[in-house]
């Protein structure tokens, strides 16, 4: 085992970056602390090609490519764990992973160690083609071990400019199996999952891009923020809250419960804010989250923005859940459920937002919307871009960009 030490970390890397080429299966432990590891290429490296178990280590500028398990789309390429913290892993490349990319495992008992502090952050998953129904995410926040015991762990895991393209491996981007993480400021394109809030508590999804995506964020579990992203495009649904239910012989949900869901912009969706109950087996309706300054436009007229699933009526779920200054808009007339209230400060509103989507640049709203400055105040400090909110003209606007007004 080895070990640097504090501003002297030891470094393995090649001469130079992408010159040293690893073929077929490879496998490194790291045990120690303050090791960097950087600039190599793993071509089918098979699974657990690097397993972290020591704190304060870096992987950075590597490049996975067709690499992962053969057999299984679970054990994944990178794997940090038990308690294993304050480790980054930064600028590396996964191409056509064939299990998951990255785990952070949490185990059940604390006394096993949680991981935590660990940073991941500017990789980039691209092209991941799927080969099986479940795994083969790019990244694990935890694997809900011990029936879902894991996912109550605070990790505080970063996960932050991570680009993902063309990684349609699972239905989840980043499966979210623990608590009190960050996920920010990631970029997905032309991906077929979405960023997944399966298990645990007190998570912040916020100013994520994600476009083309199968789906925005799931929501399960309480206190959860999701604020500022914007999801342009989904093909199946924007923002999901999820009802708690039994599933015979696996993990069920939690519900999804006081969340604070603020300051997405939602666009080009049949399905913009979507509560479901996936099993027969309910165990209690999302409740007390508040959905608050989104602005959320559909594709089509005959769109519903808010709508249930089979199990539960939408009446049921609106009852529980708070609506107030969101945005709607259906380009023709409103065709749809706009939730109460329709007056007063907190109305939601129904009208064209008048989205500019100019080449090469985020849609942003144009000249004159009537998204503008219309926002209840003080739910957000910044906007997507980092941008202060209302400092341009004293009122934040609705959904996840202030406009630059001149
Ligand atoms: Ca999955
Ligand atoms: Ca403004």
């Amino acid at each position: 085992m080895i070990s640097g030490r504090d501003g002297q970390p030891i470094t393995i890397r090649a001469a130079t970056p992408g010159g040293v080429v690893f073929r077929g299966p490879s496998r490194w432990r790291i045990e120690g602390a303050h090791v960097v590891l950087a600039g190599f290429v793993f071509e089918q490296s098979g699974e657990e090609t690097i397993h972290i178990l020591g704190d304060r280590n870096r992987l950075t500028a590597l490049t996975f490519r067709e690499s992962g398990a053969d057999d299984s789309s679970f054990p994944p390429i990178v794997r940090i764990d038990h308690g294993a913290s304050y480790n980054e892993i930064d600028q590396n490349l996964f191409i056509g992973s064939k299990s998951v990319s990255i785990t952070i495992a949490v185990p059940a008992r604390a006394a096993q160690g949680v991981p935590r502090f660990n940073h991941l952050h500017h990789n980039r998953f691209q092209d991941i083609e799927r080969l099986r129904d479940n795994g083969q995410e790019p990244i694990q926040l935890g694997t809900g071990s011990g029936n879902g015991k894991s996912c109550l762990h605070e990790t505080e895991s970063l996960v932050e400019f991570n680009t993902f393209l063309r990684a349609s491996g699972d239905t989840e981007l980043v499966s979210n199996k623990s608590s009190g993480n960050i996920i920010r400021h990631n970029v997905a394109v032309d991906s077929d999952g979405g960023l997944s809030l399966r298990c645990g508590n007190e998570t912040r999804v916020e100013g994520n891009i994600l476009v083309r995506t199968r789906s925005g964020v799931g929501i399960t579990g309480d206190g959860h923020i999701v604020i500022n992203n914007l999801i342009d495009n989904p093909r199946v649904h924007g923002i999901v809250l999820v009802a708690g239910s039994k599933r015979k012989g696996k993990r069920g949900f939690d519900p999804a419960t006081n969340a604070l869901v603020a300051h997405n912009t939602i666009l080009n969706t049949g399905s913009a804010i979507r509560f479901v109950q996936y099993d027969d087996d309910g165990t209690g309706l999302p409740e007390g989250n508040q959905i608050v300054n989104n602005l959320i436009a559909a594709g089509s007229k005959s769109s519903s923005l808010v709508v249930a699933g089979k199990r539960n009526p939408l009446s049921k779920y609106l009852d529980k859940n708070g609506f107030a200054r969101n945005l709607f808009w259906w380009p023709g007339h409103e065709s749809g459920t706009v939730p109460e209230p329709r007056e007063g400060d907190k109305a939601n509103i129904v009208a064209d937002p008048r989205i500019e989507r100019r080449d090469g640049g985020l849609p942003g709203l144009g000249e004159g919307s009537p998204a503008r400055d219309v926002a209840l105040p003080g739910i957000a400090q910044r906007d997507l871009l980092g941008r202060a909110r209302g400092d341009v003209d004293g009122r934040p606007d609705i959904g996840a960009q202030e406009a630059n007004n001149p």
